[in-house]
């Protein structure tokens, strides 16, 4: 025997036998579901870089993404800082009576709380180029993340009288801050170090990061290393949307709207054949919870309650189910949503309507703010599905 063709040692074959299967658990190798990044820029770049990853929503059961599977947003390309937990220091300071210095340590001394959010990137724009899913709503993800109530910190901080936002910035340079309304931080944020039951993925921003519930993802900055109590409106790298010329797309930056999509069929799927399926999705708003779903096979012109496969928690997704009888015939299905506030997802003409745009303007152009359109999915009678849009 040549050395190159020798079995591998046992301690080595057992030590691997040991991490994949029993020291940290792996997928089953029938199982090869993944991200993949957004098609619109090549990736990685000249620069070895790669942009937004998408999160595989037609693969996906139930209500919480796997971590292995959320959807990676950064500007800042693949690199992820790489921190050491014994090094990792939060500074809030600003317009507080004591500005304070937290380790990782400090922060897990405060009582926790744990709750599912979902995260969407901007970005998360459905175009009729997308084949599926996973291009069109692949940039929002669903999590349990568990850390400290950001209102208990700043309470330990003192804020000061005259505050009114705050500026979260994480640590590669200046370009992962965004800075939001102090009401907003004082309600439901959530400085994070845990994420489905284990501390935070490097991509998610271990050791720590913001959540801030049903905003735009722009603002869970990752990598926490600072958050600012200030008396104005600071314009820092991620705050670009707040800006716009037009009023009504600055309107619709900040919150996501209420939002759903089906999940299966879903474009590039394929139905085997006429006969009984479930139409399964996911619904979620930056309003609060869904209250309610409806899903229509007959491009609008009629809806049927679904029903919500789980809690409804909120800014969370929350899935929803509906039988169906697909009779073999072409059809556009699709699906809309309802929150607790009682706002209504809308259609794409009811954006262009919105906008003064022609109904079709869709087709063309994404809709400036936050989108949160109706999707549609046409099944061929050969049971193939697609992009309606
Ligand atoms: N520090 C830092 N925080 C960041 C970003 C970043 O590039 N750096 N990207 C933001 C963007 S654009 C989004 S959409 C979310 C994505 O969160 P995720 O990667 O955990 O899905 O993180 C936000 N927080
Ligand atoms: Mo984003």
């Amino acid at each position: 025997m040549t050395a190159s063709s020798q079995p591998p040692a046992p301690d080595a074959a057992s030590d691997k036998h040991l991490k994949d299967l029993i020291a940290y658990g792996e997928r089953s190798k029938y199982v090869t579901s993944i991200r993949v990044p957004v098609a619109e820029r090549t990736s990685p770049d000249e620069f070895g870089m790669t942009f937004h990853v998408l999160c595989p929503l037609q693969d996906l059961v139930g209500n919480i993404t796997p971590s292995s599977l959320h959807f990676i947003g950064t500007h800042r390309g693949s690199i992820v800082p790489d921190i050491d937990p014994r090094d990792y220091r939060l500074l809030i300071h600003g317009m507080v009576d004591r500005p304070l210095e937290f380790t990782l340590e400090d922060l897990k001394r405060f009582p926790s709380v744990s709750r599912v959010h979902f995260i969407e990137c901007a970005g998360n724009h459905a175009k009729p180029e997308h084949k599926t899913v996973q291009q069109t709503h692949g940039l929002t993800s669903c999590a349990e993340w568990t850390g400290v109530p950001l209102p208990l910190l700043l309470k330990e901080v003192g804020v000061q009288k005259g505050a009114s936002w705050v500026v979260a910035e994480g640590s590669e340079e200046v370009k992962g801050a965004g800075s939001f309304r102090i009401a907003k931080a004082m309600d439901d944020c959530i400085v994070a170090y845990g994420q489905n039951g284990e501390p935070i993925r490097p991509q998610q921003g271990y050791p720590v990061r913001l959540v801030v519930p049903g905003y735009e993802g722009i603002y869970n900055t990752k990598w926490l290393r600072r958050i600012k109590a200030v008396d104005r409106f600071y314009m820092t790298y991620n705050d670009y949307g707040h800006i716009q010329s037009d009023p009504k797309a600055a309107a619709l930056s900040f919150q996501w709207g209420p939002k759903s999509v089906i999940t299966f069929p879903s474009g590039g799927q394929h139905l085997p054949g006429p006969g009984f399926y479930e139409i399964s999705g996911l619904a979620w708003s930056g309003g609060g919870a869904i209250r309610r779903v409806e899903v229509s096979c007959d491009g609008g012109q009629t809806w049927k309650d679904a029903e919500l496969r789980g809690e409804a928690h909120r800014m969370a997704h929350v899935r929803f189910g509906m039988d169906w009888k697909w009779t073999g015939g072409e059809c556009v299905l699709q699906s809309r949503c309802i929150d607790e506030i009682g706002q209504v997802q809308p259609s794409t003409a009811d954006f262009a309507k919105f906008f003064n745009k022609p109904p079709d303007y869709y087709k063309t152009r994404h809709v400036p703010g936050l989108d949160n359109v109706i999707q549609p999915w046409r099944v061929a009678s050969d049971g193939s599905v697609h992009n309606a849009i």
